[in-house]
């Protein structure tokens, strides 16, 4: 194997990926794996997070992996998750807050659920799981925290508002998280997907209208991977982003540039 650049080198680390069952935390996952970290998969579902194992596995054959199936929007459950990891597992260097949902509606007849399942697992699941991992990360005087934001961080568009209302708060949690721990040795950043094909965009790929306004909309011209997520990810997980902090890296294809 070439040798990997010391400043992108996982090796050594552990990083806690909630959401990764699948989609974008699946593909991130991988690719940490892939630089060398121990990953832990989260997810509700047993099953899909079995799966996902056997797939970073296949990913990275020498790399630690396990699996912590928890709900992220529960604020015991994290606790104990994240206590049952550092003392079963190894200490959480990096923390990934991936787990998202997407619940559309046009705003005047949103549910009061559609939006407070929302918000719940988008921004104050961030919260509850940073919670429990940045004391000790503290203690330590090092970690790496990395919020799964979104073009939606910036702009929104009609049926999205919870979503878009929750990726913005994000934006902000994440440059507090940023002004309160930098002091710490933490660096809290955010990673800023543009269109992604995954299983929360399924109906909107399959929508042959709402395709062609992605691509036309996307100046790349097309949808994103989610492996195309991975160098971002891996860069804001190691040493060389040490002195990167509150910042929101997007990889969008160009949309944000666009009117
Ligand atoms: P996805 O394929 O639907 O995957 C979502 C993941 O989150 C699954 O692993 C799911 O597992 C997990 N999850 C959902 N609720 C959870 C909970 N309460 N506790 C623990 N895990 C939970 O979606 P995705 O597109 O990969 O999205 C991942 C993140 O990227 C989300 O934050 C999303 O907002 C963000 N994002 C996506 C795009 C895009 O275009 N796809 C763009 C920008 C940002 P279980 O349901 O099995 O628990
Ligand atoms: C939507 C999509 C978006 C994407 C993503 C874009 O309904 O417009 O679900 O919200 O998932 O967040 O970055």
């Amino acid at each position: 194997m070439a040798e990997r650049n010391p400043l992108f080198d996982l090796t050594g680390r552990t990083a806690l990926i909630t959401g990764s069952s699948q989609g974008i935390g699946l593909a991130l996952a991988c690719g940490l794996a892939q630089a060398g970290a121990a990953v832990v998969l989260n997810g509700r579902d047993a099953a899909k997070l079995a799966a996902a194992m056997e797939g970073v596995r296949a990913a990275a054959p020498a790399a630690r992996v396990t699996v912590a199936a928890f709900d992220v929007t529960d604020g015991a459950a994290c606790q104990a998750a994240v206590a049952r990891i550092e003392a079963d597992f190894a200490p959480i260097d990096i923390l990934i807050n991936n787990a998202g949902i997407q619940r559309r509606s046009p705003l005047a007849e949103m549910t009061e659920a559609q939006w407070r399942e929302v918000l719940d697992t988008n921004l104050t699941s961030v919260f509850l799981v940073a919670r429990a991992v940045a004391p000790r990360m503290i203690a330590r005087g090092t970690g790496k925290i990395i919020n799964t934001c979104s073009v939606m961080s910036e702009v929104s568009r009609p049926t999205i508002a919870n979503y878009a209302a929750a990726k913005g708060g994000l934006k902000m949690l994440t440059r507090a998280m940023a002004v309160e721990w930098a002091k710490h040795g933490l660096q809290c950043n955010g990673l800023g997907p543009g269109y992604i094909v995954t299983e929360l965009n399924r109906a909107l790929v399959e929508n042959v209208e709402f395709n062609k306004w992605i691509c036309g909309r996307t100046p790349a011209g097309r949808w994103g991977k989610p492996e195309e997520l991975v160098g971002a990810a891996v860069f804001l997980s190691s040493a060389a982003s040490n002195f990167v902090n509150g910042q929101i890296l997007y990889v969008d294809g160009g949309l944000l540039a666009a009117l």
